[in-house]
């Protein structure tokens, strides 16, 4: 819809003391048929306002949509790089691909890809991840970080501890971590993180680390309803996405920045007390073999020790990791 189109009708509806406005009136204010304001309304429909249409009555709005503005996410935010340089799109495939494009073309360390939506967002190695409009946080963040390629899956533990910070900086919720990429609240999963790397023998070129956070969703479909749930289900609420990226932002730099002065044992002890799976039977599968046994904790780089059976330990540097009690 044209944008000064769009800006009169809701200007008609912002302004007007009665609550239903009749096709007739919308027509004669922009100058379309009846027809052509129907239009403009399914328009508005589909951008996430709730309508209601009674004949005779003419449109009434029920529901603004819950969008974030970029505006929004730059007013107040402290932070030195990260969130500097913000591509906001109302609808993509996935921000972990425009955020690779944009490092491509060179964009900045800390540049980041914020979606209301998207239609091909994905997990690790491929799956799906369920991103639906208005409701989440689908965000990539793209660094530039002088570290080795092997320190790399460290920033997905210090990514994890940002959030779960961020999460009990706007609610009262009690996040856990589950190594090495997903966070639960009350055992189902509340956000995955997903860390993609762009090096050259020994050095980086790019680290894009996408964050999903389910939000305010009220919600999920029956596939996912089991192991799924958002920080307005479990708290009740409605949490300000703006707000919580924001937090996330400047947790996360703060977090990196003391991982670059001082390593990762800060982080680490910091991530201990996030830990879910640490002290528990767990089963581990990574892409070539299956562990089970006790999960004893992580070493001082991030990597999970796990004791098998036979009481030898196992270094895991990525895995799904299923709970047994
Ligand atoms: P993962 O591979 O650990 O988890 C993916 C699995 O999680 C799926 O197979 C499904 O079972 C489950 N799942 C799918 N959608 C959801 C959801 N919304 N909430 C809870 N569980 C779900 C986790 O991968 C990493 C996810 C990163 C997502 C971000 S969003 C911004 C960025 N862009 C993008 O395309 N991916 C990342």
């Amino acid at each position: 819809m044209q944008s000064d189109v769009r800006k009169r009708l809701l200007d008609a509806f912002t302004k007007s003391s009665e609550e239903f406005l009749s096709g007739q009136y919308l027509a004669e204010l922009i100058g379309c048929s009846r027809t052509a304001v129907w239009k403009h309304m399914e328009d508005l429909r589909n951008e996430g306002f709730e309508l209601e249409a009674v004949r005779r009555k003419g449109y009434r709005i029920v529901k603004v949509p819950d969008k974030i503005s970029e505006n929004e996410i730059r007013l107040g935010l402290k932070t030195k790089r990260l969130g500097q340089h913000i591509h906001y799109k109302e609808s993509v495939d996935s921000t972990q691909k425009k955020a690779l494009q944009l490092s491509l073309e060179g964009a900045p360390d800390g540049t980041i890809v914020i979606a209301e939506e998207q239609t091909l967002g994905r997990g690790r190695m491929n799956r799906e991840w369920y991103s639906a409009k208005y409701t989440g946080v689908w965000m990539s963040i793209l660094l530039r970080p002088n570290l080795l390629p092997q320190k790399a899956p460290q920033l997905t533990l210090i990514t994890a501890v940002a959030v779960a910070q961020a999460i009990e900086e706007l609610t009262p919720l009690l996040p856990e971590i589950k190594w090495p990429n997903d966070l639960l609240i009350n055992g189902k999963k509340v956000t995955g993180i997903l860390t993609e790397l762009q090096a050259e023998s020994d050095q980086i070129n790019s680290v894009i680390i996408g964050i999903g956070m389910n939000v305010n969703q009220e919600s999920f479909p029956p596939d996912l309803q089991s192991i799924a749930t958002s920080l307005h289900i479990e708290g009740g609420v409605k949490v300000n996405r703006a707000k919580l990226i924001q937090a996330v932002l400047t947790r996360l730099e703060n977090l990196y920045d003391l991982y670059v002065q001082e390593g990762f044992y800060p982080i680490k002890l910091l991530w201990e007390g996030y830990a879910v799976s640490i002290g528990k039977n767990i089963t581990a599968r990574t892409l070539k073999e299956t562990f089970h046994g006790k999960a004893l904790g992580i070493t001082d780089d991030g990597v999970l020790m796990l004791e098998d059976n036979s009481g030898k330990i196992h270094y895991i540097y990525s895995a799904d990791i299923e709970m047994q009690n």
